[in-house]
């Protein structure tokens, strides 16, 4: 039997671009030191992407221990690192040809995953795990795919003992609070004038970046500023924060607007009614992840809140701006609904194992001593 502590891990990550790719991995690798005690590497190649998300990391530092995690910068000259028990290739960024050589002549070889992006389409059941040999050494790749069905790789969820827990907010704070974090293309403009059209009065944040330059004119717009009889919205822009923070942020708004493949899955952990800015890809392969991510969502929700959910977030990702005005309405009509549903969806979720404990578990059956 190994013992988790008795190992050592790897994992090799590139920056395609933004913060999700360095974003996962991190949280993985300071997974499996914290709650594991797995002595970990993480090898990346753009030490900015991940200073954003961890600002303790120093940029100019090729080796560095980043809350008991080994962060090691990924560049052309990189010293020759010896290969660890289990080795996780972040989203197939292709090893380095020394470092694979080097594990094919281990002994025994160290267990290889390939982690994939994360995908709620049911094919991804039947490939979880498949073995892949190499071409030429004598290795075998395993395709690991997070999901979220008992047969997939699972979500990244920590343990609440290891991560700062957000304080219990009081009951629904009025005016509702809602948080966006999402790509440039966004018909935010539109959103911004339906929710100040409800004239119910809100506070809405845009996270600092391409998005949120577009939106600077709504600065500084509060309820006192506002023409007599005008709607009252207020809005503010909030720099990034340190990864470690961004649960509490979530935490302290009612609806949250997400993309990419973390700040979504942060968003179910969060338990609030959420729109999901997917990351727009080739031949728009996007839609059929984001159908299959609302079927399985909307499954078992009332016909007005999927209907209202489905119309939202196809508005959102179309770049809609025509459709984002009636789309609200009917998604803020559901709120209720939506954030009972949020809750029940959290809890079906936590019943299944987490990504990390199903890596270790693939690991202690595959690894040969
Ligand atoms: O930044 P993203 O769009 O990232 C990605 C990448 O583009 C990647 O290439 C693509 O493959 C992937 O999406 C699907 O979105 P994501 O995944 O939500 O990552 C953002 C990370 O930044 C996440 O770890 C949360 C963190 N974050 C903070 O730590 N502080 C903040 O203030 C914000 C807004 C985010």
């Amino acid at each position: 039997m190994i013992t988790t502590a008795s190992f050592r891990c790897d994992i090799f990550c590139r920056v395609v671009d933004h913060f999700g790719d360095a974003g996962v991995a991190w949280r993985l690798a300071r997974q499996l030191v914290a709650e594991h005690g797995i002595e970990t590497r993480l090898i990346v190649d753009e030490l900015s992407a991940l200073r954003k998300l961890v600002p303790t990391v120093d940029i100019k530092s090729n080796q560095q221990r980043v809350y008991g995690v080994d962060v090691v910068y990924w560049c052309e000259d990189m010293a020759a690192l010896a290969p660890a028990d289990l080795v996780i290739e972040a989203f197939g960024c292709e090893l380095p040809s020394a470092y694979l050589t080097a594990m094919a002549h281990g002994s025994p070889p160290p267990v290889w995953l390939n982690l994939d992006y994360l995908s709620a389409e049911p094919w991804i059941d039947t490939h979880h795990l498949q073995p892949s040999p190499h071409p030429k050494l004598s290795l075998t790749k395993h395709f690991f795919f997070p999901g979220f069905s008992a047969t997939s790789g699972g979500l990244i969820r920590e343990h609440p003992t290891f991560v700062p827990q957000p304080a219990v907010s009081s009951p629904e704070p009025s005016p509702i609070q809602v948080l966006i974090f999402a790509y440039a293309n966004a018909p935010a403009n539109e959103l911004l004038t339906a929710i100040q059209q409800e004239n119910t009065g809100a506070c809405v944040t845009a996270m600092q970046g391409d998005l949120s330059d577009k939106l600077k004119h709504w600065c500084g717009i509060s309820a006192k500023k506002m023409p007599e009889g005008a709607p009252a919205l207020e809005f503010t822009i909030k720099p990034f924060v340190a990864q470690e923070d961004f649960d509490a942020l979530l935490a302290g708004h009612d609806v949250l607007f997400v993309r990419g493949e973390d700040s979504f899955v942060r968003a179910q952990w969060a338990e609030k009614p959420f729109v999901w800015h997917i990351y727009p890809q080739a031949e728009g392969a996007h839609w059929a992840k984001l159908d299959a991510f609302l079927d399985r969502y909307c499954d078992d929700l009332p016909p007005p809140a999927a209907n209202a959910m489905r119309a939202l977030w196809r508005a959102w990702n179309a770049a809609d701006a025509d459709a984002i005005a009636p789309a609200w309405r009917a998604f803020s009509a559901q709120l209720p609904g939506l954030k009972k549903h949020a809750q029940q969806w959290a809890k079906h979720l936590r019943n299944q194992p987490d990504l990390a404990s199903n890596v270790l578990s693939f690991f202690q059956k595959t690894y040969k001593i």
